[in-house]
């Protein structure tokens, strides 16, 4: 099976392994682990920040951003697809009692005339506007890096305004990659950064949220509340570090991968590209009803060994990443015009429809 339903389903290499397995450990609750300690200095440094936390999970290391700049009653405003509204349950009003307000964006583009005019003014009748969340690259926005310059914009207006900044940049080094802007350039407009090895790099596990020192030492205690202290996390730890020393420059290959899934995209029937550019790893594209559903067409793909997730009524989304060979692009692109046939003449009698995600 050629699994393009994300860039979180790798598997570790070998040598990713053989790091993780020689990784010398402590407890890192207690005081301290060594392994993750290397890591959350490796980490600070390439993002140029003073600190960094290593957490789980990218949804804990946003959410521990949330809490770190609001307080109940505080508003963040953020873009309305983005995964800290779309796809973590509502957590920052679930867990911090925060409130978002979304801007609807150019496929996950704001720019700084989106956010003009929204801060509110204090009053006893409204929530406080705290915060400013971007996400780099855009996942539901087809992988797409945030113009730069806009990015400079809406966090000077941010802190303009007393607002407190933290880019998802759960895919910032393929935004790095991409743009050929170093990773500390883009981190030094955010108060917080939050970035994830678990995605294209390829890791196993874990994320971790950058900031300067005094606000890292208060994300530590938030990390504890929700349930994010890890005891000889140095074991997963050596497989992060693993992925930030070996695996970012390789993510150039994932952009290319994706491109050739794009052009197949652009020649097949029926598809779009939405956007009808692929910037980075991920491809989202929209079926014809002629075609069924996306869920239809993505259980006729899967029929054929190619997994891609249905993301709406029309809309898939195929990622590639560390275990997607070139070989295995050209087959996937190679399926989707013939799929797209199949389905168009009703020849497919397609089993196994998942829901969307
Ligand atoms: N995204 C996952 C799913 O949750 C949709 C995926 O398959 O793409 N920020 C961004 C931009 C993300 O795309 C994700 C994961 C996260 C945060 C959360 O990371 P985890 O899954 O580690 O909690």
């Amino acid at each position: 099976m050629i699994d393009l339903r994300s860039d979180t389903v790798t598997r570790p290499t070998a040598a990713m392994r053989a790091a993780m397995a020689a990784a010398e450990v402590g407890d890192d609750v207690i005081d301290v682990d060594p392994t993750v300690d290397r890591l959350q200095r490796m980490t600070a440094e390439l993002l140029g920040k003073e600190a960094a936390l290593f957490v789980p999970s990218g949804t804990m290391s946003n959410q521990v951003a949330v809490r770190l700049h609001c307080r109940a009653g505080d508003e963040l405003l953020c873009e309305a697809g983005c995964h800290i509204f779309h796809y973590e349950q509502g957590g920052f009003a679930q867990l911090s009692g925060v409130v978002a307000r979304t801007l609807p964006g150019q496929h996950g583009k704001l720019r700084l005339a989106d956010f003009e005019g929204q801060v509110h003014p204090d009053n006893e009748h409204l929530v406080r506007t705290r915060l400013v969340t971007l996400e780099n690259t855009h996942n539901r926005g087809a992988g797409c890096v945030q113009p730069y310059d806009d990015v400079v914009a809406i966090c000077q207006w941010a802190h303009a305004h007393g607002l407190r900044t933290h880019l998802d940049g759960a895919r910032l080094f393929n935004a790095v990659v991409a743009s050929g802007i170093a990773a500390d350039t883009w981190a030094s407009h955010f108060d917080t950064v939050s970035v994830c090895f678990s995605k294209g790099l390829g890791a196993p596990v874990g994320s971790a949220v950058v900031g300067d020192r005094a606000l890292i030492g208060e994300a530590r205690r938030h990390r504890k509340l929700l349930g994010g202290g890890m005891r000889q996390a140095g074991i997963i730890a050596a497989g992060a570090l693993h992925a930030l020393q070996f695996h970012r420059q390789r993510l150039a290959l994932d952009h290319a991968h994706a491109q050739i899934l794009a052009q197949a995209i652009r020649q097949t029937r029926g598809t779009r590209l939405v956007p009808d550019t692929v910037e980075t790893n991920i491809v989202i594209f929209e079926v014809d009803a002629s075609l069924g559903t996306a869920a239809v067409f993505a259980a006729a793909l899967k029929m054929h060994g190619v997994w891609m997730l249905a993301i709406g009524p029309r809309l898939l989304r195929a990622v590639t990443h560390l275990d997607v060979t070139e070989d295995d692009a050209i087959t996937a692109a190679r399926l989707i015009p013939d799929v797209a046939d199949q389905l168009a003449r009703g020849q497919l009698q397609v089993r196994d429809v998942e829901p969307s995600y």
